[in-house]
């Protein structure tokens, strides 16, 4: 079996704000430059009912409502991003919850100052990624291809 599951997949929502603020390239640029794999974006407006399963969790508490109006203020742009231990790093590159306590260098820490607005969704486990990924993703836009810099972005025992 092999060492590293290459394939591991994670999910990644580009928050209304991230739109508005001009910063989609940016934070897809540094997924890119960490050396994550692109293997599916879309744009698209998000309904109420996909809200209410992604958000689930936090259905009664009281900044619920105001969570859903911002999803759905604007479009969101979403991506599923694949590589070794995809949702640890991603998490990591993303940063806590709030803007405020975001360490510099992440995406929150540097780019947001809000508990609300704060940039980019990311899964929280492999579990919740895999769900994630289905919830938003069809099998057919997901794809499967060659990336050319693979064997520079990863050490040879971690390719097997
Ligand atoms: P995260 O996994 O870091 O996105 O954070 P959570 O799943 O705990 O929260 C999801 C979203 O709910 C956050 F991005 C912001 C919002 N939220 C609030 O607006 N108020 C709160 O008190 C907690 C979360």
């Amino acid at each position: 079996m092999a060492k590293f599951d290459l394939k591991e997949k994670t999910l990644v929502i580009m928050k209304p704000d991230a739109l508005q603020r001009n910063l989609l390239g940016e934070i897809i640029g540094r997924f890119e430059r960490k050396g994550l794999k692109i293997v599916g974006m879309k744009m698209v407006k998000l309904s109420d009912v996909l809200l209410d399963k992604h958000y689930a969790h936090h259905k009664d508490k009281p900044f619920f409502v105001t969570l859903k109006r911002f999803m759905q203020s604007a479009p969101v742009v979403m991506m599923v991003l694949e590589g070794i231990e995809a949702v640890k790093v991603v998490r990591l590159i993303v940063g806590p919850t709030s803007g405020r306590e975001a360490d510099a260098g992440s995406i929150r820490g540097d780019l947001a100052i809000s508990f609300q607005t704060n940039i980019v969704h990311a899964s929280d486990s492999i579990s919740t990624a895999k769900q994630e990924v289905k919830r938003f993703f069809k099998p057919s836009e997901i794809f499967d291809y060659k990336k050319m810099d693979f064997e520079f972005v990863y050490g040879e025992e971690e390719r097997v």
